[in-house]
């Protein structure tokens, strides 16, 4: 690569930094904030090092490697990728397409080319066995957006630029750099909106890092998050303080909403929230009362019991105030490439509760069924049992509930492959890993978090170092495995438009799939030459693509057809090559009621489902407050989910895989800061220090996921240096949200004791 300074996205969390990267003799010198990118303006946070690292860590795969009696064994592509085709094939010939089962995790979403290859490789593998990280993280904000607004990609992102009150419920910004709101520099923006006199509300059961910036800070239960709003939607409706605004034109159901909070008031659910009541009537008074204002909630108020109830709730309390669509409320934004508008027009907007899991009746998302569900589908005999496994970018060992059950499942299958660039705690169990190549490799654009950005805007990055030769992008591989299995069903030879197809989309890649979306996006509109080849060319890639794909639409798509109420930029590829800083869009903009996508163009302010599943909160309400020492999970700003462990710069320093225990529940259970504790459910147990803080309420302990690097077989050498335990081997895979069928990551019973060995030893010491 040219020395110099490189211009690039981190892909590492939903935040969208621009990273100056200088190179010099062929290696990376250092890493800054791009402080021309009009988003980030040179943020940065401690994170952005690991691309570095990453890419030069000699852990990291870079050929296919194959298990055999004798240990790994590296391959040749076409060799690995003729194995595995073949053995997917003959499992599903044997026992049926759904024997093969599949999971998808996180970084497939910041990775264009994967999202572009992964539902011609879906379809390839036709099995309905299909899993992904969704289901442990925002699929309570996707029904929701499904049931209210039509779509289950539409959804209301936070105006935090020019909010003056931020309720900020189950979410911690200051270490996750935001989710669902792509915000970098989310603490100069927080401290913008206290500068302009606006107030930072935090609801969470610990005092997080962002609490402490927060005016104004809540403890809540645990789970109760659910009766919290309904007190507030209670008040709203009792102190007459319901207003939507426009929004009441094209909203229905207001009075189902008021029937359903009756029930709830703020002084009847006080107790089980630990929030008072006058305090409950307060956050509903300030919500409506500040013209900018919104209420805003994440993984603490999705992945728990009432996850599916909770985030329903949270839209409905910004729509009642008029805070939906308005600037400094929530808002949708309009991204340059709209893969919302552009599902919609191939008849796609999302699908929920259409087939119900074989084991245990849950209901599929999107075509999938729950991650906790997986063990049980895989480890239960009978007829569409998975017997082959495919991961990509997923560790769901560490990452799913039940992570030892998951081993045991994996272990059993008989035959698993993981498209991966680490040898850890899930892919130990492939019988063949394809790693892709590094990301600094390939080129990269955010189809999904310019989706979910606080502002409009729009980054390319060419990649920084070439290819190597012997290497494949992700999507080669997955386009290289569904060509393979489709020539396979077919019984060796494709019709040859079908086979022209493949051949295209191969050779294309994702990149001219850009182009073209942005030339014909809302920000398009250039009327430039529609290449001549590349038409025909998406006609045939359309033609692989499942029914319901957003690319579906690739071929009809033209220039100058305009779709869009457009917002001519004159965007394609080579303007963004040319402005390798980014370009900014402007700020969100009210889209209502063009941007509803439900039938009757109206939102569903209460879906009937949300409705029927009060019965359980009700049960909740009525069995009293509970007490019962209960987990959470945290996430600290130097760590990003199980996979960034193997970075010396970013482990090193003290051990952050902790016990936090408030005083009160250390003293009752006679544990003390430093001490290690067994933290253990009928799913596992695990031990980790204890770490006493007032930080944290009477009756609640936490621990970080992603931990857990103890497991044998493993080629992580920093990592397993620096183990942890797995929050995931203590959650039970047996509670979900039966709603929504989200895992329940929060608020799981737990007994903590003093570790036995330690116990003991103490006992020995003071006899
Ligand atoms: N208890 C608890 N569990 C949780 C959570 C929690 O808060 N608490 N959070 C949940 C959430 S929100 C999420 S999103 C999930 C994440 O869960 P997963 O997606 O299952 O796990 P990750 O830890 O992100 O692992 C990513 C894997 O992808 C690999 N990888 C990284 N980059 C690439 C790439 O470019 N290509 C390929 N092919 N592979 C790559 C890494 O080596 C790693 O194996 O975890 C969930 N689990
Ligand atoms: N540094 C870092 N950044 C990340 C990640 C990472 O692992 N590390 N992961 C990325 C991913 S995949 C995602 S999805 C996002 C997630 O982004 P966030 O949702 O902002 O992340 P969390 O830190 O898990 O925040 C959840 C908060 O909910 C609180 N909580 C737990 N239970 C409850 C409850 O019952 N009620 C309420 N009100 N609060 C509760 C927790 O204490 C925690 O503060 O972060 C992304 N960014
Ligand atoms: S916040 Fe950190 S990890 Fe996230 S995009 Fe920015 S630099 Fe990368
Ligand atoms: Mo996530």
């Amino acid at each position: 690569m040219d020395n110099g300074t490189h211009f690039r996205t981190c892909h590492l969390c939903e935040a969208m930094c621009g990273v100056a990267i200088d190179v010099k003799d062929g290696r990376i010198a250092s890493i800054k904030g791009d402080s021309d990118d009009p988003f980030s303006q040179g943020h940065i946070c401690p994170k952005a090092i690991a691309l570095q690292d990453l890419h030069e860590d000699a852990d990291r795969l870079r050929k296919p490697m194959r298990k055999t009696a004798a240990g790994w064994q590296e391959m040749e592509w076409d060799e690995a990728l003729d194995l595995v085709a073949n053995r997917l094939h003959q499992i599903r010939s044997e026992h049926g397409r759904n024997a093969v089962g599949v999971y998808l995790g996180n970084p497939n979403v910041h990775n264009h080319g994967s999202l572009v290859a992964t539902l011609p490789f879906m379809r390839a593998l036709g099995t309905q066995n299909r899993f992904s990280a969704t289901s442990n993280d925002q699929l309570p904000h996707m029904l929701a957006s499904l049931e209210m607004f039509g779509h289950q990609l539409l959804f209301p992102i936070p105006d935090i630029d020019r909010t003056d009150l931020f309720i900020c419920v189950g979410a911690n910004p200051m270490a996750s750099n935001g989710s669902l709101m792509t915000v970098p520099d989310v603490r100069g923006r927080l401290k913008a909106l206290k500068q302009r006199g606006g107030k930072l509300v935090v609801i969470d059961p610990r005092r997080t890092e962002t609490a402490k910036l927060a005016d104004e800070f809540h403890f809540v239960r645990p789970g109760s998050d659910a009766l919290l709003l309904l007190g507030m939607v209670h008040t709203l409706f009792e102190e007459e303080l319901v207003n939507l605004g426009q929004a009441e034109q094209w909203t229905r159901d207001v009075d189902l909403v008021r029937l359903a909070a009756l029930p709830y008031a703020p002084e009847k659910v006080a107790d089980h929230t630990g929030i008072r009541a006058a305090d409950i009537r307060q956050l509903a008074r300030d919500l409506a009362d500040t013209p900018r204002a919104l209420i805003y909630g994440r993984m603490g108020t999705s992945t728990q019991a009432h996850g599916g109830v909770a985030t329903w709730l949270i839209y409905v309390l910004n729509i009642l105030t008029g805070k939906l669509d308005l600037p400094g409320g929530m808002m949708f934004n309009q991204p340059a490439i709209d893969l919302i508008a552009l599902g919609a027009m191939a008849g796609q907007k999302g699908h929920f509760g259409k087939r119900l899991s074989r084991v245990r009746g849950l209901p599929e998302f999107g075509g999938e069924y729950p991650a906790s569900t997986m063990a049980d589908e895989i480890l239960t005999p009978g007829d569409g049992q998975i017997r082959a496994f495919v991961t990509v970018a997923g560790n769901p060992v560490l990452s799913s509930p039940s992570g030892g059950r998951l081993d045991q499942a994996f272990e059993q299958l008989e035959f698993m492959v993981s498209v991966d660039y680490y040898l850890n705690e899930t892919t130990r169990h492939a019988d063949v890993i394809l790693p892709p190549t590094a990301a600094l490799e390939r080129s990269h654009y955010d189809l999904i978090f310019n989706m979910f950005a606080v502002r409009n805007v729009t980054r390319y990055s060419e990649p920084l170092f070439e290819k190597p030769a012997a290497a494949r992008h992700d999507w080669e591989i997955l386009l290289g495995l569904a060509h393979r299995l489709e020539k396979l069903r077919a019984g060796g030879r494709l019709p040859w438009r079908k086979e022209l197809g493949w051949r295209a989309f191969k050779q294309l890649g994702p990149d001219p799939i850009l182009d073209m979306l942005l030339r014909t996006g809302p920000y398009g509109g250039d009327g430039g030459p529609a290449r001549p080849l590349l038409q025909p060319a998406m006609a045939l890639i359309s033609d692989l693509l499942p029914n319901g794909h957003p690319l579906r639409t690739l071929a009809q798509l033209s220039p100058l057809d305009q779709r869009w109420q457009s917002l001519p930029k004159g965007l394609s590829l080579a303007t963004l090559r040319d402005h390798p800083h980014g370009l900014d869009l402007g700020p969100l903009q009210p889209a209502m009621p063009q941007r509803l996508y439900t039938r009757d163009g109206n939102i569903s302010l209460a879906p009937r489902r949300y409705l029927y599943d009060l019965d359980r909160l009700q049960a909740r309400l009525d069995a009293g407050p509970d007490d019962a020492l209960v987990l959470i999970g945290r996430r600290h700003v130097r760590s990003n989910n199980s996979w960034l462990h193997n970075s010396q710069r970013l482990v090193k320093g003290k051990d952050r895989c902790t016990l936090i225990m408030h005083p009160d529940d250390a003293q009752r259970l006679g544990l003390k800061d430093g001490v290690p504790a067994d933290v253990s459910s009928e799913a596992g147990t695990i031990t980790l220090a204890v770490e006493v803080s007032d930080d944290i309420m009477p009756g609640v302990v936490s621990v970080p996921h992603g931990w857990g690097h103890h497991r044998t077989g493993t080629g992580q050498s920093v990592a397993s240096a620096h183990p942890g335990a797995s929050i995931n081997d203590v959650l039970r895979d047996s509670e979900v949200d039966p709603l929504s069928g989200v895992s329940v990551l929060n608020g799981q019973r737990v007994t903590v004791t003093r570790t036995k060995a330690v116990a003991e030893h103490q006992q020995r010491a003071s006899a």
